[in-house]
């Protein structure tokens, strides 16, 4: 692993505990999670990555020119992830349209947007980088604790793949080339960015087990 993502991942040791352990996961390993919790996060994680699109689109509008096609290839995946979200939601008969996002899904993909427009593209990458580390790590636990035959399945293979771990990986990999060489003020700039991203992603395990909405 590179350095400058150990770092990190070091520094969100006790973010990253918490999420491994939220309910969430642990229900939907063991199979004791209620079918109208699950369908409110595909509901949620549906509008997310629809969101997440023009996050990465911003993100490849200020990327060094090696990693635009690695930035097309994201935004291709992304609409083949919408894919894989409208058909397993059409045999589970869960709705897409007219969702409201929650309040967590709407900040979290409002900081995502801020970030990509606002800050560096290695500030944005950081984001990027922390948002599908946490995915993967997430879905992983699930996968290696399922006690279950999972109605779920689909979804937990999305994010365990081989092809989904090299991407992670690269993301980790690339992440280290782009700190190379930065100042330490820049470096603790993403540190902060990359904690707040994994606390965001904290949120939406609470929200979708909490099934929040707006209070009024
Ligand atoms: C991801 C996601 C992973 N789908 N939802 C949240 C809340 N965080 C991270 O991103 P992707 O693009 O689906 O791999």
């Amino acid at each position: 692993m590179s350095n400058f993502a150990k770092r990190l991942l070091d520094r969100g040791q006790e973010i990253w505990d918490a999420i491994l352990n939220h309910r969430f996961l642990k229900m939907t390993a063991d199979g004791s999670i209620p079918d109208q919790t699950f369908k409110n996060w595909i509901q949620q994680d549906y509008l997310f990555v629809q969101e997440a699109i023009p996050f990465i689109a911003v993100l490849l509008s200020k990327a060094p020119l090696n990693l635009r096609p690695a930035f097309i290839e994201i935004l291709s995946a992304l609409d083949r992830e919408l894919e894989m979200f409208r058909k397993n939601a059409a045999s589970h008969k869960v709705e897409l349209e007219n969702v409201t996002p929650s309040p967590t899904c709407y900040g979290y993909n409002q900081f995502l947007l801020s970030t990509a427009h606002n800050n560096s593209f290695a500030e944005g990458f950081t984001v990027l980088y922390a948002a599908e580390k946490v995915y993967l790590d997430s879905w992983m636990e699930v996968k290696n604790n399922l006690k279950i035959q999972s109605p779920w399945q689909a979804f937990i293979d999305n994010w365990t793949n081989a092809e989904f771990q090299q991407f992670v990986d690269w993301l980790a990999s690339t992440l280290d080339e782009l700190a190379a060489g930065k100042p330490e003020h820049e470096l603790r700039k993403m540190e902060e960015l990359f904690l707040t991203t994994a606390r965001y992603e904290y949120l939406f395990w609470e929200m979708a087990a909490s099934e929040e909405t707006w209070p009024v």
